[in-house]
């Protein structure tokens, strides 16, 4: 019996919680938000560490290159530290993030680069491995950071 009113108690809780979500969600809408600072609640810029690795899948004409995780996301006003890791064994590859002044040329197999920037504008930049010829799909070897307003 204590079980089911603790129970009951819990689903007024939550079930509430989300009446209150909508609600909340109603009266956003009904503000009809017209940038993107609107849609994303603003935040105090913290500092983030973001490990970001380059893996190698597949194999012989499947065999491609991939950064995992190829979108990342913070907030303006970030610092953000990527903790870049290269498990490709078989290659050296770099990891270039031009919008942002990021430019580190020779990650070894194994390896692990530490490279640190501010977020200060919002946008949508794309990052790139930076050794060239390190594979053949080299030009392919791309992401996305996403810097919130
Ligand atoms: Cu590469």
């Amino acid at each position: 019996m204590k079980n089911l009113i603790a129970f009951l108690l819990a689903f007024v809780v939550v079930a509430g919680a989300g009446v209150v979500a909508f609600e909340t969600t109603q009266g956003h809408a009904q503000a009809a938000p017209s940038s993107a600072a609107s849609l994303f609640p603003s935040a105090a810029p913290a500092e983030r560490h973001i490990p970001i690795t380059m893996m190698m899948v597949g194999n012989g004409k499947n065999e491609m290159h991939v950064w995992l995780h190829s979108t990342v996301t913070v907030r303006a006003g970030d610092k953000v530290t990527l903790e870049v890791r290269n498990a490709d064994m078989d290659a050296v590859h770099g990891f270039s993030l031009p919008a942002f002044g990021v430019d580190e040329h020779s990650i070894q197999p194994g390896q692990e680069k530490t490279l640190t920037f501010t977020a200060d504008k919002p946008g949508i930049y794309d990052f790139k491995c930076a050794q060239k010829g390190c594979a053949e799909d080299h030009d392919r070897q791309t992401g996305q950071l996403i810097v919130l307003p």
